[in-house]
């Protein structure tokens, strides 16, 4: 069974590569949008930042320039653990998804398998897994495992089995819960997952659009830690734009207190996942 924590890690994913800034404008693309959305969810309780770069024309990109920028912005203004995303946009190559880890960050997100993602497929080759990860430790990256069926989990320890524990020493994973195409949000495949896990783990669940709020409540339940932001969410409640990702991390930081386990510091949550204090930039 996963290990269940005392507090609560909260992750913040604001921008994802799915939604066009002219759609929704309050999305943070620009380096000053993320450094402010960074300070004030960290105000509002967040420990982790899940990054995705978007480029001069708002459009997702994985240019290493733009993430070493990024990177360095928040690291100056903020304690966030700072977890680059290497699943980019469904258009993204390999090479460029595992070129962005130079980038130093503290982690990175690795999912563990493909998914039909709407109407496009999210590619994720066994292979493919394999590299990232070795190079992930290679680069002193925690992963952070992004499941978003219950064979990801099988994946996952396949993983684990042929090549030894992440950098970190600890496996922390995220059930992304509600993609058209992979599991449902719902409590029934939440539980499934989470019995599925390894010894130890912990686990953070995310429920996309209107799984948001079920699989905050059934995370919590289970003992695990969330993740919000507008990356998987853009309505606060029905007929009801999200303002912006800080009152979604408001939202998550009173639902983890009211279930007496209060949202983790960034320096916790380092301590939690095996993220080194002296991590990525900062050393
Ligand atoms: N944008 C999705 C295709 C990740 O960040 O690692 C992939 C994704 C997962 O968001
Ligand atoms: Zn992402």
């Amino acid at each position: 069974m996963a290990r269940v924590a005392a507090g609560t890690l909260l992750t913040v994913a604001p921008t994802g590569a799915e939604t066009a800034k002219s759609d929704v404008p309050a999305l943070p693309v620009t380096i000053d949008e993320l450094v402010s959305t960074a300070k004030a969810c960290e105000a509002a309780g967040a420990a982790v930042i899940h990054v995705h770069l978007r480029d001069d024309d708002a459009q997702p990109t994985l240019d290493l320039g733009r993430a070493r920028e990024v990177v360095a912005a928040i690291r100056e203004t903020t304690d966030l653990v700072l977890q680059i995303s290497s699943g980019g946009a469904v258009t993204d190559s390999e090479d460029d998804r595992l070129a962005v880890l130079e980038c130093a960050p503290d982690g990175a997100s690795l999912t563990c398998g493909t998914v039909n993602f709407g109407a496009d497929v999210f590619m994720n080759r066994w292979e493919f897994i394999e590299r990232l990860y070795l190079a992930m430790r290679e680069r002193q990256i925690v992963p952070e495992f992004e499941l978003f069926d219950l064979g990801h989990v099988t994946t996952m320890r396949r993983l684990l089995d042929k090549h030894g524990e992440p950098f970190g020493g600890h496996v922390h994973c995220d059930l992304v819960m509600g993609v058209p195409g992979g599991m449902p949000g719902t409590t029934a495949a939440l539980v499934a997952c989470v019995s599925a896990l390894p010894e130890g783990a912990t686990f953070s669940a995310t429920g996309v659009g209107r799984a948001t709020v079920p699989v905050m409540l059934a995370s919590l339940s289970a003992g695990g830690h969330i993740r919000v932001g507008m990356e998987d969410t853009l309505t606060f409640s029905p007929g009801r734009p999200v303002r912006d990702n800080a009152e979604l991390v408001e939202r998550a930081a009173d639902l983890a207190r009211v279930a007496g386990r209060p949202p983790l510091s960034p320096a916790d949550a380092r301590a939690m996942l095996g993220i080194p204090t002296t991590s990525g930039a900062q050393s």
